[in-house]
């Protein structure tokens, strides 16, 4: 399984760009980042504490990664706090602590436990939400119809929720298994670059770069992105004036944390 790991580098300047992504944000869909996890999940933050534990398991602790999970709990109003020790004693340090939410990832899951109503987020149904979401949300739309570049886990996820929103969702993705469970489970249409068909909507779920063409876009479109590397090139982006909202971990962290409020 392919999985984009973030690197401690994606997570300097969080502040920078998490102020440049909402600003962003808030251009291209009329509401912060706030706003729209508020009315997407109908819930408000409040006073949580929220236990973040560091985890060694597989390619281990990714430096920056705890400490930038604390700097958003703290941004988006919650309090909270890095485990001492890792893994299962962190765990127990955490819980003996008072957390009511706990965070942790490993390689394969970054999860968000809220122990007071037993929900529970992953990192890929979370982002892939939100990003969807803000793609549909773009205001210079010129119709319901909207492209999805990648069906993994969380690509699958914002199709699926575009899907329940009733937009016109268009999909690819090189694998075919994942393009046949698309169509099956969710009536998405198949889009190949052939289609000659250009979307002011993408939203794009790739762990590679370069995946977005020039045959794809309208002029003036709205890109919405958790994938490192991007996957616009940036000279197609300057050309059709695009509007690009990617940012590496804070949109869907604040997804995770309002979906299980
Ligand atoms: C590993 C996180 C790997 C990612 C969002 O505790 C630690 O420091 C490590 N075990 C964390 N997952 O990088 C995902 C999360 C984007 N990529
Ligand atoms: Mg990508």
């Amino acid at each position: 399984m392919i999985m984009a790991l973030l690197t401690p580098e994606d997570l300097e300047n969080l502040e920078k760009q998490l102020e440049m992504s909402n600003e962003t944000v808030k251009r291209v869909t009329g509401s912060d980042l706030k706003e729209i996890c508020e009315s997407l999940y109908g819930t408000e933050l409040g006073s949580q504490t929220v236990g973040i534990i560091p985890i060694t398991a597989g390619n281990g602790v990714i430096s920056n990664f705890t400490s930038s999970l604390l700097y958003i709990v703290e941004y988006l109003g919650l309090k909270g706090f890095i485990s001492e020790h890792p893994d299962v004693t962190g765990y127990y340090e955490a819980v003996s602590a008072g957390a009511d939410i706990i965070m942790m990832a490993d390689d394969h899951i970054f999860t968000a436990h809220n122990l007071r109503n037993e929900k529970i987020i992953s990192n890929h149904v979370a982002t892939g939400v939100i990003y969807a979401e803000i793609a549909s949300k773009f205001k210079e739309a010129n119709s319901k119809d909207i492209l999805v570049i990648g069906l993994g886990r969380v690509g699958f996820a914002g199709a699926c929720h575009l899907v329940n929103n009733g937009f016109n969702v268009y999909a690819c993705d090189p694998n075919k298994e994942f393009l046949e469970k698309a169509v099956n489970e969710l009536g998405i249409k198949t889009y190949c670059g052939d289609d000659r068909k250009k979307f002011s909507m993408v939203f794009e779920a790739t762990p590679n770069a370069d995946t977005i063409t020039e045959g794809m876009i309208e002029e003036r479109c709205l890109v919405s992105t958790p994938g490192i590397p991007c996957g616009l090139p940036p000279e197609i982006g300057k050309k059709y004036r695009v509007d690009l909202v990617m940012e590496p971990l804070v949109i869907g962290v604040a997804s995770m944390l309002h979906s299980i409020i």
